[in-house]
Formats: structure tokens, sequence, C-alpha cells
């Protein structure tokens, strides 16, 4: 006997599907649209446009709804698609989706003869949905702020300072720009709940995971909050969806992919989440003492949280867990399209870069990159610029040996909010295949790196999460730990211990880091004085390297 359970992702880049068969705990199929190349007409890199300028970034709803009939065509001859008892799914947070009142009717009377974008296309009072890599709000987020009370009661009322990528700051920007298209509006989703209440048939709700990147939700009671809803615009309870526990059950599949696909009419549909909270089951945090590092198109750096445990000073976040707890946050945009500027910049392959990354040696010499390739999130940067100390855009090893150990350290400066040392780090996302780059972390943090053969856990932990919630409903409960319970053991290939003789180097390069940030975004001294003391200690005599 088999049980099947499906976990989309509607990620950056692409839409995938992971499949598991709970009773023999084995994933057995995985598939997925990328965008640029499978659907090239609408002319995306990187699975995103940029519309006036870098700071404003928009993608296309209905390229989605076209990557999700296209990813079923996919799975419909490979995959015993009756058998599904319940699906689940992901998105990339913080984006919305902006719909007319002919949404939901179009979605009750879906065609099968028809392809769907089709039949969606007069559904919209915005073409193009801004996601999280828009960078264009500066100005509704100040205002946001002011009208919450400033930036602490702003964290404490919403789980984060107001955010450019956020969603209230967004729409209070689209209300303020496009005041008529607004008023036409009748329900705004996040890119988890579209796509949920595509596969539904009617407006699916926004569950608490993803609700918490608004700006609009109480982080404490998980509902929405009226001062929120009323600092960024007017009549916006009337035109979200309800919130829900992401565990909920939101109904079973629309009978339109019962005809078109032969999906079984009984099969349920879990609220959606965001794909970080998501990951955060997909790659096994359901205790405390652990973190994941997540590489994709974003990077991010996460750990559960049994208790609300908020960042006053505003740098990261607090999002629902999809266990019903909470989970603490840190994203930058500067991930792997990063890590891709340097790769190209050279004509290297992945192999090559990683080559490099193995021969040159922790700590580069002292030099040092700020890689703000695109508007970066922490530390707040709106105009994109590159610095460097030591070295120039032409030298090779240096630059890629900057790229990944500064995004470490950055992220090690950053996460120190988040109050616990995790003894394990596990990773995930496009760039975690790459056992050189986990080697740096590993070392940076000092702390083992766990690297998965799934890249992609927030389709995995979709699939994880319907299992749970499916076998809740038939009153057959299982704990998380049942549920994670081999998926995420037997796809673990391989840990990468943390090398303790780099331990006091990175220590300083962290600090030294720190200072570069500080003299370029604070105006504090110049740090040229301590990053040649730092040359001077691990470089002047190497043999003092290998004794730390
Ligand atoms: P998302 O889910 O945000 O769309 P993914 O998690 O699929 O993104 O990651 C995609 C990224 O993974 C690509 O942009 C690419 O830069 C990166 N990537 C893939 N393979 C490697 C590799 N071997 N080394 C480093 N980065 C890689
Ligand atoms: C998290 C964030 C990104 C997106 C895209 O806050 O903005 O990680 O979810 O992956």
């Amino acid at each position: 006997m088999s049980d099947f359970f499906l976990g989309l992702d509607c990620s950056t880049q692409s839409l995938s599907a992971v499949l598991i068969d709970f009773n023999s705990r084995k994933i057995i199929y995985r598939n997925s649209v990328n965008y640029d190349k499978e659907l090239p007409h609408y002319n995306t890199q990187n699975g995103i446009v940029i519309l006036e300028n870098e700071r404003v970034i928009h993608s296309f709803p209905l390229m989605w709804v076209e990557a999700l009939e296209l990813l079923f065509e996919k799975i419909q001859n490979n995959v015993p698609i009756k058998e599904i008892k319940a699906i689940s799914g992901s998105g990339q947070q913080h984006g919305t989706v902006y719909l007319n009142k002919k949404f939901e009717e179009n979605l009750q009377k879906l065609n099968i003869d028809e392809p769907l974008i089709k039949q969606f296309n007069n559904s919209f009072t915005r073409r193009t949905s801004p996601i999280w890599m828009d960078s264009s709000t500066f100005k509704q987020c100040q205002e946001i702020r002011k009208a919450l009370g400033g930036l602490e009661s702003t964290v404490k009322i919403t789980g984060s300072n107001t955010f450019e990528r956020f969603s209230g700051p967004q729409i209070r920007k689209f209300f303020q720009e496009n005041p008529k298209d607004y008023k036409k509006t009748s329900i705004i989703h996040l890119v988890s709940s579209f796509m949920a209440s595509v596969l539904l048939g009617k407006n699916a709700p926004i569950d608490h995971g993803d609700g918490a990147g608004m700006n609009l939700m109480n982080i404490k009671i998980k509902e929405w909050d009226n001062n929120a809803l009323e600092a960024t615009a007017p009549n916006l309870k009337n035109k979200l969806p309800p919130l829900v526990n992401s565990y909920d059950i939101i109904g079973k599949i629309s009978p339109f992919y019962v005809k078109k696909y032969n999906f079984n009419p009984e099969t349920l549909l879990i609220a959606w989440s965001g794909d970080n909270p998501n990951s955060l089951i997909g790659v096994g945090l359901i205790e405390k003492g652990k973190a994941a590092i997540s590489l994709g198109t974003s990077d991010t750096y996460f750990a559960y949280l049994k208790n609300l445990y908020l960042d006053i000073k505003g740098g990261g976040h607090v999002f629902g867990a999809p266990t019903g707890d909470y989970m603490s946050i840190i994203c930058y945009k500067n991930g792997s399209l990063a890590r891709e500027k340097i790769k190209e910049h050279f004509s290297l392959n992945w192999d090559d870069f990683s080559q490099i990354l193995s021969k040159s040696p922790p700590g580069n010499y002292g030099k040092i990159m700020l890689p703000y390739f695109f508007p970066e999130i922490v530390p707040l940067v709106l105009k994109p610029k590159v610095y460097r100390f030591g070295f120039d855009e032409n030298d090779l090893i240096g630059n890629v040996r900057a790229i990944i150990e500064c995004q470490f350290l950055s992220m090690k400066l950053h996460s120190e909010w988040i109050d616990e040392k995790p003894k394990v780090i596990h990773a995930t996302g496009g760039a975690s295949a790459n056992e050189e780059i986990l080697q740096i972390a590993a070392n940076i943090f000092n702390t083992n790196v766990k690297k998965f053969e799934i890249t992609d856990s927030a389709a995995l932990g979709a699939a994880l999460r319907s299992a749970k919630s499916y076998y809740d409903s038939i009153n057959n409960k299982k704990t998380w730990n049942e549920i994670l319970k081999n998926f995420v053991n037997l796809q673990e290939s391989s840990v990468i211990q943390a090398d303790s003789k780099y331990r006091k180097l990175y220590d300083d390069m962290v600090k030294l880091y720190k200072k570069c940030e500080d003299f370029i975004l604070r105006n504090s001294k110049n740090p040229e004085k301590c990053r040649k003391e730092f040359i001077k200690k691990y470089f002047f005599k190497p043999s003092r390297i290998l004794k730390q």
C-alpha cells in the first residue's frame, strides 16, 4: 500500500515538485520547470524582470500558472496521480498578486479544453507581481513604521521592522501610485496563497508562516493587525484572504485537475506556506540547537523557535513555523546571483569555481568584499555597489574566495541576535550542492554543516507537511519526529566538518568585516590599519595558521 504526498515549490527561478511515498519512506519523483528556459516568452532572467530600475523587480503570476500546467503534464506520465492523498506547496515569500473579482468566478468554471493562463487573463488588476527582490518602497516603509510607533513597536507588532520587499509596504506603494487599480482590486494574494487558490478552485487563505512576512499580521496573536492594516492602505482587510494555521486543510483539489490530469477528487489541499517555513521542515528543524542555511536565489539563515523571540534592533525577522511555533530568519538578496556575477565575470563553471576555493587560503590574505551587486537587506543597502579592500575586480582567486567568505562572514555577523549557537547547520538550496562553499561556511561558523542530497527542501517540506495534516485528519496522528524520521535522515549524504584550526582566523575576520561594513555604511574609521594587522598576523608567518 502506498501513501503518496506531493509538495510543490513556486520559487524565484523555477517551479518544482517532490513526490514522496510515506509508507516506503522514499522520494519517488522529482521534476521542475525552469521559467527562463521553458517559458522563454516571458523574457525573464533568473525568473524576474527589472522594471524602471534595479530596485523595481517583478515577476509574472501568469508565468507561475503556466509553469504549473507544464509541471503537471510532466508529472502525469510518470506518477500514479490518483494515489496522491494530499498536496501542499511553497512560494517565494512576500510577493503580492493583485486580482479582481473575476478571479474567483474564473476559478469556479475552469474548462479543461483551454490552457489555464487563457482563463485567468482577465483576472488581474496588475499584470506583474513585485517580488522579494524588489527594494523600491523605502518611503512606504518609513511611513508605516512611523504610523506603528517606530522601530521597536513595529517589530513587536509584526515580528519585523518594515522591509522594502515585505507585502505591506508593497501594497501601500501600489495604492499610492495606482489608486484606481488598487480600488478595482478585490483580493491580494501572496505567491503561496495565489498558487493554492489555482489548485483549490476558490480563493485560498494565507498561512501564519508567509503571513508574517507582510508587516500586516500581529505576530503574537497571528491575526491581521488593525493598526498595521490602517497604516498600509484603505479597506485592506476586505482585500486580504483570511489567515490560517500552516497545517490546516483548506479543501479538496478543484475538479479541473481531476478531469484534466486524473487526480483523485478526494485529494486534500493543505495551506501553502513560504519557502523558508517549508524548508524548516524539509531540513528537519523541529527542535532547538540546529540552524539552517538556504543558498538559493536568496541566501537565508534560519532556526526553529519554540517561543517568540524578536530582533528588536530590526535586522532579522520572526515568521510562523509550520509546526505552529516560530522561526527566526535573516535574508540576503546577494545570494546565488551575486556568486554567479563573479563566476560569469571570469567565465568559470561551478567546477572551476570550486577548484579555486579548495586551493586558496582561508582568510584570503585579508581581502574583503562587501558584495552588494544588488540592493541588500541586511545591512540595508539601496544603491548597489561592490566594495573591495586590498584587491580589484581582476583578481580571479581573490574575487572567488572573497565573495564566498564575505557572504558567510556577513551571515555570521548579522545572525548573532539569534541567541543560540547551533550544534549543527543544515544546508539547502541550489548552491548547497557545492561542498567547497559549504566547507567555508562550516569553518566560518565553526560548526559542522550537513549537506542533503535533495537541495529543494521547500518542496520536500511541503510534501512532508501534507503527510502530517493528512494523517492527523484521519485520526492516525503522527508526531513531527515520526513524519521526518528517515526522510530527512535518509537523504542526508554527508557532514562537512568545521576545521577548528581556522576558528581564530575567522573570528578575527568577522571583526574585520564589521569594520569594513561600518566604514562604508556608517562613516566609521578606515579599517586599513586593522586589515594590515590581520594580514601580518595570519599571512606573514604562514606556519602560525596551522598552529591555531
Ligand atoms: P530558488 O529556489 O531560489 O529558485 P535554487 O535553490 O533552485 O533557487 O538555487 C538556484 C541557484 O543555485 C542558481 O542560481 C545557481 O547559482 C545555484 N547553483 C546551482 N548549482 C551550484 C553549484 N554547484 N555551486 C554553486 N551554486 C550553484
Ligand atoms: C525571505 C525572502 C526570500 C524569499 C525567496 O524573507 O525574502 O528567501 O522567500 O526565496
